[in-house]
C-alpha cells in the first residue's frame, strides 16, 4: 500500500520543526490538510481507521438492501432505496478521504477481500423481518451518528470535512428508522412483536458497535490524543444509551437488558455488559452473516470490473484528446 508520502516520515527521522509545527496544529485544535507533513503512524492509524469505516458503509447496505424487493409499500421502497444509496455515497467519500493520504482504493478493496481489513460487526447480523429495517434506523444509524458527530471535529481535515455531509444524512435515516417503527407500533399485535423481537436481537450488537471496552481498546489513547477521535468508546456508547432509553419508552418497547436504570448519582443510565467475547468472535470472522457478506461484496467487485475497466478505457480516451488539444 501507498502510504509514505513527500510529507511523511517516521518520528526519528523528522525533522524537529516539522514535528513541532504538527503537535501545535493539533494542540491547537486545527486541521492538518493532506499537503502537511505528518508522522507515519498518525497517517497509518487514520487510513486504518477511514478505510474500515468505507468498508463498512458498502458492507453495510447488504443488510437492509436485502429488503428493498420486499418492501411493503412503494413509499417504503423509495425511501430504503434512498437510504442503501447514500451510504454507497458516504463510502465512496472516505474512500476519496483515503486516498487524500496516499492509500489506493483499488488496494484497499483487495486488502478488505482478503480479509486483511475489518469493517464494522454490525453488518453480520440477519435481517429477519422489515421491522430490522427501522431498528437498524433506529439504533445502527443513531449508533453511528453518536460515534461520527465528534469526528466532524476530527483532527485530519478531508476526514471530518467528509463526516459533515455523512452525519446530515444519517439523521435522516435515523428519523426514517424511528418513523417505520412508529408506524408499525400504530398497527396490529403480530407488527408490535415483529418490532419487540427486532429490538431484542439488534440491542447489543448495536453496544458493540463502539467498540471494546476502554481498558481492551489498544488504539483509542493515540488516536485521542492525535484528535481523531474526541471520546473514548465506553463513553460514546454511555451517550448512546442515554440518548436510546427515553425513544424506546416514547416508542413502547422494552430494551432487552434487566440491569438497565437510570442512576441519580451519576446522571446517566446504568447498562449490562455486552458479550465482549461475541464481539470478538464476530470481529475475527465468525458472525452469523460474516461469510455472506463477504461472498456478495466478492461477486459485486467481480460483476463489475467490466465497468471499472470501461471507465478506464473512457479517462484514457479522454486525457488523450486533451493532450492532443493541447499540442495543436
Ligand atoms: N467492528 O482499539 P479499538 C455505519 C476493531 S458505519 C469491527 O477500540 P479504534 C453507517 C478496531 O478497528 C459503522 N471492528 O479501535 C451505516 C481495531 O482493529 P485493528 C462503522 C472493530 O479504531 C448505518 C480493534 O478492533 N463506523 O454504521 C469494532 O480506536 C446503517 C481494536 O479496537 C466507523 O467505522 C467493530 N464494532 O475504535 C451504514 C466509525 N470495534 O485494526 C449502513 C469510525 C473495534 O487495530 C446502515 N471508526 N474494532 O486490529 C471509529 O470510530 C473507530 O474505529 C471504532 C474503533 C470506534 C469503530
Amino acid at each position: 500500500m501507498t502510504v509514505r508520502q513527500a510529507g511523511t516520515s517516521s518520528a526519528d527521522d523528522a525533522p524537529p520543526e516539522l514535528q513541532e509545527r504538527f503537535d501545535d496544529t493539533i494542540a491547537r485544535d486545527q486541521r492538518i490538510e493532506p499537503r502537511d507533513w505528518m508522522p507515519d503512524g498518525y497517517r497509518k492509524t487514520l487510513i486504518r481507521q477511514v478505510a474500515q469505516h468505507a468498508h463498512s458503509e458498502i458492507i453495510g447496505m447488504q443488510p437492509e438492501g436485502e429488503w428493498i424487493t420486499r418492501a411493503p409499500s412503494l413509499r417504503r421502497k423509495a425511501i430504503l432505496f434512498a437510504k442503501v444509496q447514500d451510504e454507497a455515497g458516504h463510502g465512496l467519500y472516505l474512500y476519496s478521504a483515503a486516498e487524500t493520504l496516499g492509500a489506493d482504493r483499488a488496494d484497499l478493496t483487495e486488502r478488505l477481500l482478503e480479509g486483511r481489513q475489518k469493517y464494522s460487526s454490525i453488518f453480520n447480523y440477519p435481517t429477519l423481518s422489515f421491522a430490522d429495517v427501522g431498528v437498524i434506523g433506529w439504533f445502527v444509524d443513531g449508533a453511528a451518528i453518536c460515534n461520527q458527530v465528534p469526528l466532524c471535529r476530527s483532527s485530519y481535515g478531508p476526514y471530518a470535512r467528509a463526516m459533515v455531509r455523512i452525519c446530515k444524512e444519517e439523521s435522516f435515516h435515523q428519523r426514517q428508522g424511528y418513523e417505520l417503527l412508529m408506524t408499525m407500533m400504530r398497527g396490529t399485535d403480530a407488527q408490535r412483536e415483529m418490532v419487540q423481537d427486532a429490538v431484542n436481537r439488534w440491542w447489543w450488537p448495536s453496544l458493540m458497535m463502539f467498540g471494546p471496552p476502554d481498558d481492551a481498546s489498544p488504539n483509542s489513547a493515540q488516536s485521542m490524543a492525535w484528535k481523531i477521535k474526541r471520546h473514548s468508546n465506553d463513553e460514546l456508547r454511555q451517550r448512546f444509551v442515554d440518548m436510546t432509553v427515553p425513544q424506546a419508552e416514547k416508542l413502547g418497547v422494552t430494551l432487552p437488558d434487566s440491569e438497565l436504570r437510570w442512576n441519580e448519582e451519576r446522571g446517566r443510565h446504568d447498562f449490562g455488559t455486552p458479550d465482549w467475547a461475541e464481539l470478538k468472535r464476530v470481529i475475527s470472522g465468525d458472525g452469523p452473516c460474516n461469510a455472506e457478506r463477504m461472498e456478495r461484496r466478492r461477486a459485486a467487485h467481480e460483476e463489475g470490473a467490466w465497468v471499472r475497466e470501461a471507465a478506464a478505457a473512457h479517462a484514457a480516451k479522454q486525457a488523450a484528446r486533451t493532450k492532443k488539444g493541447a499540442a495543436a
